[in-house]
């Protein structure tokens, strides 16, 4: 089955591509598709966002679609950064301008417990919505940046067990155990992938 990927993001494109390959699903990107709409991420959960992006993205383009919507949410800070995770400082910051702001308001912080969180959404070719399977990745936030692996919040994430940061630890590994990932086998066991494929035209 091919799917495409609502998604902007080279890196979350290359992790879904990877994980699914090994399923046996084809996820087509963006370009492959001639582009996606723009979607105004302006629900207040992570369900709310995938469910939009993936129906938006799926009407418009007239195939099945699959959407991430992903953040990093840190107990001290409320679950912040969380949804507005690809926002968080304002638009002139980059990832490590991101990291860097998160440092520093973590700074003499003891409680350092965050978790990645992702939903995966999935919707017809008709635009409707087929289902949506959240996964999470525990851990804690470092004090310092290491490693040149990953995207975004990656260099101050430490998965449980773990002493090195998922930049550090490389693909392989943050593929089998991260938020992702498990949004993607709870997918598979709800059972979405499958309602998909029925509902495709053959
Ligand atoms: P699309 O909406 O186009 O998919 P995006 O990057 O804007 O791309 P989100 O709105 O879901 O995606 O924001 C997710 C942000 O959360 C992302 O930009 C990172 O800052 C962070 N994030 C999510 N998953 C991550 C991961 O696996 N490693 C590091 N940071 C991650």
């Amino acid at each position: 089955m091919k799917i495409v990927a609502a998604t902007n993001n080279k890196h979350k494109l290359v992790e879904l591509k990877t994980i699914l390959s090994q399923l046996g699903i084809e996820v087509l990107s963006a370009a492959d598709v001639g582009g996606i709409p723009d979607v105004v991420e302006d629900k207040d959960t992570f369900e709310g966002n995938a469910c939009k992006k993936a129906m938006e993205s799926a009407a418009h383009l007239g195939m099945p679609v699959l959407s991430d919507d992903s953040g990093l949410c840190v107990e001290a800070l409320d679950g912040r950064p969380g949804v507005f995770s690809a926002r968080y400082g304002g638009p002139g910051l980059d990832d490590q301008g991101r990291c860097k702001k998160l440092m520093t308001e973590l700074k003499d912080c003891d409680n350092r417990r965050a978790y990645f969180a992702c939903v995966i959404a999935l919707a017809d070719h008709n635009g409707q919505l087929i289902g949506s399977s959240m996964g999470k990745c525990l851990g804690h936030i470092s004090d310092e940046m290491k490693g040149e692996e990953g995207f975004g919040y990656d260099p101050l994430f430490i998965p449980t067990d773990y002493k090195k940061s998922f930049a550090e630890l490389g693909e392989e590994i943050k593929n089998s155990l991260s938020h992702r990932k498990n949004a993607l086998e709870k997918a598979i066991s709800d059972g979405l992938f499958n309602k998909l494929k029925s509902s495709s035209p053959t």
